[in-house]
């Protein structure tokens, strides 16, 4: 997948550093986690100086994965992140494609004095990285991290614990393999993760038949009190203010996959999750077929994604969001007027 020349500029970079960092975007999902660990795991059994950094705290849903303890968290730990920043060498970003998506950690990781790899699948990689390992046509940064492995001549350096890692990466990316599934590739990949020991049904149930009740009723609350559909835009929205997710004593991670539910609507085309944040409201689009709502995103909710999901910021109030967003979608309505066939 990727060319000689960037990899042996990976391996150069690599035996000449002293430290290196890997980071992942603020938020961090499956693909986030899975691959920042899978790397962790390889790059600290070839002897290196590594360190795991996250912006913010992952969902208690991961916290079982081999090696998820030794994260350092930003929000928590900004001390001891800085000084693995001071360090300088490389410092590695995963699963996201410009600097601010790291959140908090912007200015630390912009400052940093040494070298940059960014090892995506997001389209349209910002400039500033000394090497891309970048690639939308793979399921998940995850599948990414095991071709670099792989390439390096590494493969059978893969355990139990980076297969694992990359098996979470993957499943949560195509949401257990229903979209961005359907290249031959990423199926040998996870055929080779589960070669090297990786229990494929019990991985799917400790992420996600881990739910606190307070996560299945505020699923439920959603569905049934807070989704609007419009039929006419062959759309959906769930939206949920603050005083919801008190209700339900919200945790991160406690709305990840919601926004997937109004899909299964036969009629339901795209499906937004409106979340009320501290001084924002979030945004969160999933769309079938060839409707790309990365784009729709990127022009009106000052995000972006791929292009069946994508994820943006909204900065009015709930209601004045949820107008905004039909208005927006009214643009498309020709668009949206589409039915999956076989
Ligand atoms: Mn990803």
């Amino acid at each position: 997948m990727f060319q000689d020349k960037e990899l042996s500029a990976l391996k150069n970079l690599l035996t000449s550093t002293g430290n290196v960092i890997l980071t992942s975007h603020h938020n961090p999902d499956g693909d986030a986690v899975g691959s920042l660990l899978a790397m962790y795991h390889y790059l600290k059994n070839k002897g290196l100086n590594v360190a795991a950094v996250l912006p913010n705290e992952f969902p208690e849903f991961y916290s079982w994965m081999p090696g998820a303890d030794e994260i350092l968290i930003y929000e928590k730990q900004s001390k001891a992140v800085k000084e693995v920043f001071e360090k300088g060498g490389v410092v590695f970003s995963l699963d996201y494609n410009a600097f601010h998506r790291v959140g908090q950690m912007t200015d630390l990781l912009k400052n940093f004095k040494g070298k940059y790899v960014m090892i995506d699948h997001h389209p349209e990689p910002e400039n500033g990285y000394d090497l891309y390992f970048s690639n939308i046509d793979s399921s998940s940064t995850g599948e990414i991290v095991y071709n670099i492995i792989k390439g390096l001549g590494d493969k059978e350096l893969i355990n139990q614990d980076i297969a694992v890692a990359l098996y979470v990466a993957v499943m949560t990316d195509t949401g257990s393999f229903s979209y961005s599934c359907n290249n031959p590739e990423t199926y040998r990949v996870t055929a080779d993760l589960i070669e090297k020991g990786v229990d494929a049904s019990k991985v799917h149930k400790l992420v996600y038949d881990n739910y606190s009740v307070d996560r299945l009723r505020l699923m439920g609350f959603a569905l049934s009190e807070r989704m609007i559909v419009w039929p006419e835009l062959h759309s959906a929205v769930i939206y949920l203010t603050k005083e919801d997710l008190t209700r339900f004593n919200y945790k991160p991670g406690d709305t990840e996959g919601l926004v997937n539910y109004p899909l299964s609507i036969a009629e339901v085309n795209v499906s937004v999750l409106i979340t009320e944040k501290e001084r924002k409201i979030r945004l969160s689009f999933r769309s079938k077929g060839d409707f790309a709502v990365n784009e729709l995103v990127k022009k009106y909710f000052d995000g972006g994604g791929h292009k069946n999901a994508a994820g943006g910021y909204s900065y009015v109030n709930m209601q004045q969001t949820l107008k905004n967003v039909k208005s927006v979608l009214e643009k498309y309505k020709k668009d949206l007027d589409f039915k999956i066939e076989y």
